[in-house]
């Protein structure tokens, strides 16, 4: 049997490992990015990255996520600088999968995140500048792949409920106003390219409950897994 190997498969052979097809899986706290990265698990042919979130909960026995929440004025300038390292580790990572699909990026820190500590005086404006500088620096230096960017929009109103059933430990104080004030600017980046978009956008209906999502999972197959295809 001859196999034929299209033109977008010939391209990535021959830029494997190092350009793999990059997928960010972005939204709000609580818009099922988890589950969709579950849904990818049974293609071979992605690398599916979670977010470090059990690094940033043990750092050498600290729990930087929780200190981040309990006393932000004090520990969300560290927590950040942390997320940034563990996501830069994973937006360097090699692969030899010709997908690779990444729960969140330095992006989402740096434009909905980090934004939000400083409009709301957790981050003084001289660590806000230290950290644009480190974007800044890893923006010039690095090569920071990006092809696809699945946004899952939600309501703040039902990211907000999702949270409270799961009922993480360190999000047991998150108010429904900073849900919100993270869902503006997911929604300033994604829809309305107020910060960069490293690369085009597929918005999702992730309002969805669980029985019915499986169709905006699979609407967005075609697009995730188009180096495949
Ligand atoms: N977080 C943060 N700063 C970042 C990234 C995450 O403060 N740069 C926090 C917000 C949440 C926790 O980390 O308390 C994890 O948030 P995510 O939205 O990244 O992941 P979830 O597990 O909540 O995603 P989902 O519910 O969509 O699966």
């Amino acid at each position: 049997l001859t196999k034929v190997i299209t033109a977008n498969q010939m391209a990535l052979f021959s830029s494997q490992p190092k350009h793999p097809f990059t997928v960010f899986v972005e939204g709000n706290i609580g818009s099922g990015k988890t589950t969709f990265l579950k849904h990818f698990e049974k293609f071979n042919d992605i690398c599916l990255l979670t977010e470090p979130v059990e690094r940033w909960r043990n750092l050498n026995g600290v729990n930087l996520f929780d200190l981040m929440y309990k006393n932000p004025e004090r520990f969300a300038m560290p927590f950040q600088n942390y997320v940034t390292l563990t996501m830069l580790k994973l937006h360097i990572q090699e692969t030899s999968k010709p997908i690779k699909l990444m729960e969140r990026s330095m992006f989402s820190a740096r434009y909905c995140f980090v934004e939000k500590m400083l409009s709301n005086g957790t981050l003084h404006e001289g660590m806000y500048h230290v950290l644009q500088e480190w974007y800044n620096f890893i923006h010039d230096h690095h090569h920071v792949q990006c092809d696809l960017i699945v946004y899952l929009r939600t309501s703040p109103e039902v990211a907000y409920e999702r949270i409270k059933k799961r009922a993480r430990d360190e999000e047991s104080c998150v108010p429904f106003e900073y849900i919100k004030d993270l869902h503006e600017l997911h929604e300033n980046w994604l829809i309305h390219g107020q910060f960069f978009r490293p690369a085009q956008v597929l918005v999702l209906d992730a309002n969805l409950d669980l029985e019915n999502i499986n169709s905006e999972y699979r609407r967005s197959e075609l697009s995730v897994l188009k180096p495949i295809m």
